[in-house]
């Protein structure tokens, strides 16, 4: 991350990194998904439909940045897709809601800093597989939460609540320790993220079995260093190749 990336993203709690997927990347991915998905989806999972998403898990600029944000042991916690539209809405899919922020002792949601270092929970990486425009809704949050010294959950149509906009192929991270949730989706066209949530190596938020069948399917070290167990005896740091 340079400079300006960790001022941004420790002012706000999340950070938006454009053109992280090519348009072709996002089709491929949109058409895989279309095969699986059943009209109303919701929250889904994804990660085993195809090897394509697991090379996702791994890809190398965005372990970089967020290797500054929870460090070398990082490891995925779990994953799943969110999928929106007018269905969705209609079936009462989509409850407005913000939850996350601070815990009392930290925990698994921290947000500290040491020595001119900082130091994350849980970590949030979305990529936006269809576009997010202003007022569409989906994703909320109040930007720099995660360091508030009080807890206080405002109303979703706060003036403290953002609902960023980003588009097919961005990336957008957040910390679990913003308070963040989602609102109604009001746009006619499809929202679709892929969430794929990191932890420090010795931290656990879902429970380790959860990513059995992946752990099988890993085709490579990296990807089976990244769905390791959280530990912390002996554990290595994830080597991060270029590109
Ligand atoms: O993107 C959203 O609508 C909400 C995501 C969320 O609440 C979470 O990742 O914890």
């Amino acid at each position: 991350m340079t400079e300006a990336e960790i001022f941004e993203f420790d002012l706000n709690g999340y950070i938006v990194y454009k053109d992280m997927l090519t348009r072709d990347q996002v089709g491929h991915m949109n058409g895989i998904l279309d095969k699986h998905l059943a009209d109303d989806a919701h929250g889904f999972p994804f990660l085993t439909l195809d090897p394509v998403f697991l090379e996702l898990m791994a890809l190398p600029r965005t372990l970089r940045i967020i290797r500054t944000m929870i460090g070398e042991w990082l490891r995925l916690d779990h994953a799943y897709g969110l999928q929106m539209d007018k269905l969705s809405v209609e079936r009462g899919h989509v409850k407005p809601n913000l939850h996350g922020g601070l815990r009392h002792d930290h925990g698994e949601h921290q947000y500290q800093w040491f020595d001119g270092q900082m130091y994350n929970g849980l970590i949030v990486v979305m990529y936006a597989l269809e576009d997010v425009n202003p007022g569409d809704g989906g994703l909320i949050c109040v930007p720099g939460s995660h360091k508030s010294n009080f807890r206080f959950r405002p109303p979703v149509d706060s003036h403290l609540v953002a609902n960023p906009s980003f588009m097919a192929g961005d990336m957008l991270i957040f910390t679990e320790a913003l308070v963040h949730g989602t609102t109604t989706w009001t746009s006619d066209q499809r929202r679709r993220a892929l969430l794929y949530k990191y932890s420090p190596g010795y931290s656990a938020w879902a429970s380790a079995e959860r990513l059995d069948q992946e752990r099988e399917l890993a085709a490579n070290d990296l990807q089976r260093d990244l769905l390791r167990p959280p530990s912390v005896g002996k554990r290595t740091p994830i080597e991060i190749p270029d590109g």
